[in-house]
């Protein structure tokens, strides 16, 4: 527990920059022995020099005191004038938010074209991602592609799977009728690095391969009828990018069939970002991310699955046995907890509300449980409107905090009656050396000094 009394408006940003440049390069150049290990030794060395933790407000509005400079003396805001329109043609963040940032995880991988940024989870309100803070995973780095050159092929892997191939400009593709629909993307490999033991400290990292947008497009049926698709046949699908990474896997043709595949030009009511795959990328709804090809140029149908390198070395889980398993694509139902969360400090006991996500490759959410106590008792949260498919849904939970330690964990449930399994039942099944599709529940310790820990339990 603090004893300071804290101040009113007092809000102190999270410890975002763990390491220094210097620190950064020492990381990589150690990095290829050991990973784990010493990616948890670098953020942990790391945190003694943290910079100062958000500090989540004390219970409830302050009292009036003697009087509050900031509300007797009027500041230059309310006496003078303001900045004209179109200061900036496309508006930007305040200047005191500059602390939210995507940001990519010291030593994970070599280089930074073949690498992940992670979204600041802890820092998001509601359920939509802002475009500016997606996560970003590429195998070949990013690129800005001209839309007028851009292409999209889809061709049979012989001549009678599909009738009449074609090729279609972004032009005649937005010309088409275009479904909305808010979806996330989460990257298979999110939470991998926890698999063994805790290895990164805050929720950025430990969830922020996750990000969840409004996205517009065209649905892939749509265009498999304009060119006479062979659907007896043609069960596989293959999407191919544009980009260096020769990124392919096969998605089969049930979820086209369904209406749920598009071809997606915008995100969040514009386009999408060149990061997140400008001018066009495939929406695959409740699949991992590896399978929502950006810069995406060409669509193949064939009649099996293709066995390409990411879906048979890459992407496959590794299992106690010894053996992998193929082609789990569905991303499983799976929560966290974003506030409080690792890193993040309470000022004082009293009123806290408990808020995270949960979602589900296989529907929408039916219901999250809320424990304090490190899973021994659990409450149902409330969930926040809207609760979509394949979507982020958020919770929350009204919590009085004693000023004691509070293990604090999240236990989502979705509409198939599947629930968020613990860390010790998914290692059952799993084992430790995985690295895709960790959904287990996640713990945050709360010390009594109020500073927020990631932990994991035992039982
Ligand atoms: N063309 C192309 N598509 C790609 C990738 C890539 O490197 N190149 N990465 C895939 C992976 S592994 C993921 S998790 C998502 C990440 O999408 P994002 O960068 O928009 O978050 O894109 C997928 N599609
Ligand atoms: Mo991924």
């Amino acid at each position: 527990m603090k004893t300071d009394t804290p101040q009113p408006g007092r809000l102190v940003k999270a410890p975002e920059s763990f390491l220094d440049a210097s620190g950064v390069r020492q990381v990589f150049a150690e990095g290829k022995a050991g990973r784990r290990d010493f990616i948890r030794n670098a953020f942990a060395a790391a945190g003694v020099a943290a910079a100062t933790p958000f500090a989540m407000g004390a219970s409830g509005a302050s009292p009036v005191g003697d009087g509050d400079s900031n509300i007797l003396e009027l500041p230059a805001h309310s006496k003078g004038l303001g900045q004209p329109v179109v200061t900036n043609g496309y508006g930007k963040p305040s200047k005191y938010e500059s602390n939210v940032q995507r940001r990519q995880s010291p030593g994970l991988t070599q280089t930074t074209q073949a690498s992940v940024s992670f979204a600041p989870m802890q820092s998001l309100f509601g359920i939509v991602t802002p475009s500016g803070l997606h996560f970003e995973r590429h195998h070949q780095g990013w690129w800005d592609i001209d839309p007028s050159k851009h292409r999209l092929m889809i061709n049979g892997s012989d001549d009678t799977i599909v009738k009449s191939p074609q090729v279609f400009t972004m032009d005649e593709l937005m010309r088409l009728p275009a479904v909305s629909r808010f979806h996330f993307i989460e990257c298979g490999a999110n939470t991998g690095m926890e698999w063994g033991n805790v290895a990164v400290p805050t929720c950025q990292y430990t969830h922020g391969m996750i990000s969840c947008s409004e996205f517009t497009g065209v649905p892939l049926r749509t265009l498999f009828e304009k060119c006479g698709v062979d659907y007896k046949r043609g069960r596989f699908v293959l999407g191919e990018g544009a980009d260096g990474s020769s990124m392919t896997r096969t998605v089969p043709m049930e979820l086209v069939e369904s209406g749920e595949v598009f071809v997606a030009y915008g995100q969040n009511g514009e386009m999408l970002r060149p990061e997140n795959g400008y001018p066009l990328r495939l929406v695959v709804p409740g699949v991992q991310g590896v399978s929502w090809i950006k810069y995406l140029r060409r669509i193949e149908v064939g009649d099996k699955p293709y066995g390409t390198k990411d879906e048979s070395v890459h992407y496959v889980d590794l299992m106690p046995s010894g053996q992998s398993r193929q082609y789990t694509s569905i991303q499983e139902c799976k929560s966290v907890v974003t506030t409080p969360s690792g890193g993040q400090v309470l000022l004082d006991k009293g009123f806290y509300s408990i808020s995270g996500l949960a979602w589900s490759g296989r529907g929408k959410i039916k219901r999250v449980d809320v424990s304090v106590d490190g899973g021994r008792n659990w409450r149902t949260a409330r969930l926040e409107s809207p609760v979509l498919s394949k979507c982020m849904t958020r919770f929350s939970l009204d919590w009085v905090w004693d000023g004691k330690p509070a293990l604090v964990q999240s236990r989502a449930m979705d509409e198939t009656g599947y629930v968020q399994p613990s860390y010790r039942q998914l290692r059952a099944v799993r084992s430790t050396r995985s690295i895709y599709h960790n959904n287990a529940i996640q713990t945050w310790l709360v010390q009594e000094s109020g500073e927020v820990k990631n932990v994991q339990l035992s039982s």
